[in-house]
Formats: C-alpha cells, sequence, structure tokens
C-alpha cells in the first residue's frame, strides 16, 4: 500500500505582545511581509500591562514590543524582546528581508542600528517634550527636534541613490517607517528631504505594511495621556 503523504506540518502562530506605536509597528510589518500566522496579545501600556510580572518574563525591560515563538530553535519555544532583536531573529528564521551575504547584512545592520539608537530615541523625546510634557520646556523641545531634522537629513542623503536604505527592501526600512510616518503626522513636510518623502511613500504602499500598520487596538484610541493615572504609569518611572 502506499505510504500516505505526510502533510506539511502547519506552522504555529507567533504571539505578538504589541501596541500600535512605530515601535510594535515594526513587528507587525516583518510578520505581514513574511506571511507567518501570528497571534495579536495587546499590552495596554497605559494601563500598566506592561508590569505584569508574566509579561516582565519576557520583556524585562517593560516594553512591548515582543514576541513568543513556540517554534523557535530546535522546535522549542523562545521569547524575544527588543525591536531591532525580533526583526532579525525573524528575518534569520525565514531568510526574508535580511540578507545572508554578510556585506549585505552589514548594511542591513548598519541602518537598523542607526534607526535603534538614534531615529527612534531621539524622535520619541521630541514627541514626548512637544506633546507630553506637563510645561513647555523650549531648550529640550530645540534639542530633540534639531537632533530629528538631522537624521532626517542623514536618511535623506543615504536614499539619494538608492531606492531603500540598505540598497534593497529590508527590516532596516521596516524599522524607520512608523517614525517617519510619525513625523509627517506630526507636520513634517518632508519639502527639503525629498528622496525620504519618496521612499516613505513607496514602503507605505506595500500591502503587508499597510496591514501591518492598521491592526487596530480600540482602547489606544481612548487613551488621554493628559490622565494622572496614564501619565503615572508612563512617565513616574524609577528602578523602585
Ligand atoms: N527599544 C525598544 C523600545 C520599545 C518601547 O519604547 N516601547 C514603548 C512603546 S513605543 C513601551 O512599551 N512603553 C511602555 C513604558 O514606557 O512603560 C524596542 O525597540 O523594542
Amino acid at each position: 500500500m502506499p505510504k500516505p503523504k505526510s502533510r506539511p506540518r502547519r506552522p504555529k502562530p507567533i504571539d505578538l505582545y504589541y501596541w500600535p506605536t512605530p515601535n510594535g509597528q515594526k513587528v507587525s510589518i516583518m510578520l505581514e511581509e513574511c506571511g507567518l500566522p501570528y497571534n495579536v496579545i495587546p499590552v495596554n501600556i497605559a494601563r500598566g500591562d506592561q508590569f505584569d510580572p508574566a509579561f516582565l518574563k519576557i520583556s524585562p525591560n517593560n516594553r512591548m514590543p515582543a514576541i513568543v515563538d513556540r517554534d523557535g530553535p530546535g522546535g522549542r519555544p523562545i521569547s524575544v524582546f527588543e525591536s531591532g532583536a525580533i526583526l532579525q531573529y525573524l528575518g534569520r528564521k525565514t531568510g526574508k528581508f535580511y540578507p545572508a551575504n554578510e556585506r549585505a547584512r552589514v548594511a542591513v545592520d548598519e541602518w537598523l542600528f542607526w534607526q535603534m539608537a538614534n531615529l527612534g530615541p531621539k524622535a520619541g523625546e521630541a514627541s514626548h517634550f512637544r506633546r507630553y510634557a506637563p510645561e513647555p520646556v523650549p531648550y529640550a523641545q530645540k534639542r530633540f527636534s534639531d537632533e530629528v531634522d538631522r537624521l532626517h537629513g542623514v536618511m535623506d542623503r543615504r536614499l539619494a541613490d538608492r531606492e531603500y536604505l540598505a540598497g534593497r527592501y529590508s527590516i532596516a526600512d521596516m524599522a524607520c517607517v512608523g517614525w517617519i510616518r510619525l513625523a509627517e503626522r506630526l507636520g513634517e513636510t518632508f519639502q527639503t528631504f525629498p528622496h525620504v518623502k519618496r521612499w516613505l511613500d513607496t514602503v507605505r504602499a506595500r500591502p503587508a505594511v499597510k496591514r501591518g500598520m492598521g491592526i487596530r487596538i480600540e482602547a489606544a484610541g481612548k487613551v488621554d495621556v493628559m490622565d494622572p493615572k496614564v501619565r503615572a504609569v508612563l512617565f513616574d518611572r524609577r528602578a523602585r
């Protein structure tokens, strides 16, 4: 009797601990781009879900995003926190958007780390001092706005003679798109950064990027960052 054909095993969905911010969107975009199945587990950072002891075991820095992949190395579950580490992990796992060729990989890593160490933190602080500070702090506003402007200039020069940050579309572009989109929402027109604008429009037009950035979490729309309870959770934190 012919042996029954073994059906390819369906991959187990990856748990994505998520809140709709540019950092969370990096990972939902990559999961969509790779066609990996995933469950969205909202981490309501305005309510303090990030301090839940079960979540801290996965993400000790009390920040989302994080993932749990039940089909991890050796067939055993693995958790990953820090969006850059998650993007690299998913890139290695799938072989997509993170080239194996060393020269190409170095270029992706350079721009991924550039986002993680520069664009993300500086744009985050610029947005904080513009939108959330209890009183205007002109020095901080100028310092971080200038930095963001400088970084947009760096990115524009990089994109002047190539379509994407590392040449081909990669996890480095996925890391940046939410942050550049946020700048646009905050009023940046990119008039002096035409290559960034062209890149933003190209990346945002990708169906997977639209899906990854389009995940709606109803509670997120209701967060009032001026609510003292929310502010205590998000902005009033020391080690103890
Ligand atoms: N470097 C981290 C940053 C993540 C991050 O800042 N997440 C924010 C939302 S965008 C968060 O979870 N904040 C919770 C808090 O501040 O307690 C990454 O890229 O994963």
